[in-house]
């Protein structure tokens, strides 16, 4: 009875221990992977001139140079950068906020759950006073599956973001804190244009942005967990058969 009990014990520290390797792991960003994930965006503004407005290159890097532990972005035109007016695009099941108040939204479908730290972000940087182009105030919600195809949203916060500096060399301007959450998804919304007291963009009735990076750790899939779990009660059988 006692060493039944004593078992058990031992089992339930080692899927703890196991738990707590998997907590402790360093954040990293999050690389986009056009396979895995999908972004969501309202529209995208048709190339002209052979300019591109790809709204994956807000995601895949391009634009950014330099040290990657702090990159920077080019204030070139394209390609790089997303811009668009207001208008659906492809969008999950269920937006977080209506587009009749929040036309304007950029969002990615991790394709898994993750434990969100922060994401760094590169307000539309354009020269020629483009930079107008960039989000000011702005909602960010994140998602998990509600498990009957739609998705669950919880609302991080409401932001003011920065404007670009128009430098060749930009630094990403704001740092949004995600505090560990759960989230598959997160979308970014964004008011009117030319709303009176809290405007969605910095003077222009285009919206961009030049590059989002998300930080944070994979959240293992239940079958992972499992695995783990099987193998720590394999290990805790055969030190008992000794
Ligand atoms: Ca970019």
């Amino acid at each position: 009875m006692l060493r039944n009990l004593f078992g058990v014990i031992a089992l339930v520290m080692m899927l703890c221990l196991a738990g707590s390797a998997v907590a402790t792991e360093d954040t990293t960003k999050i690389v986009f992977n056009d396979t895995t994930m999908d972004v969501y965006y309202s529209s995208y503004q048709t190339p002209t001139g052979g300019l591109v407005y790809d709204p994956e290159s807000v995601l895949n890097e391009v634009g950014l140079s330099g040290d990657d532990s702090d990159p920077v972005h080019t204030n070139a035109y394209s390609p790089g950068n997303w811009n668009t007016g207001p208008g659906a695009g492809n969008a999950p099941v269920e937006l977080p906020r209506s587009m009749d108040d929040f036309p304007v939204y950029f969002g990615v479908d991790f394709g898994l759950e993750y434990e969100l730290d922060e994401l760094w972000v590169w307000n539309c940087n354009m020269g020629n006073t483009h930079s107008k182009r960039g989000l000011q105030w702005v909602y960010i919600d994140y998602g998990v599956d509600d498990g009957m195809g739609g998705i669950t949203w919880t609302e991080l916060g409401e932001y003011q973001l920065t404007k670009a500096t128009e430098s060749a060399t930009y630094t990403h301007g704001d740092t949004i804190d995600f505090g560990g959450v759960t989230a598959q998804y997160v979308m970014i919304s964004t008011r009117v244009w030319d709303h009176a007291t809290k405007p969605g963009t910095y003077g222009e009735t285009i919206s961009g942005l030049s590059e989002l990076r998300f930080h944070g750790t994979a959240i293992p899939e239940p079958a992972t967990m499992l695995l783990a779990g099987l193998g720590a009660f394999a290990l805790l059988l055969r030190r008992r058969k000794r």
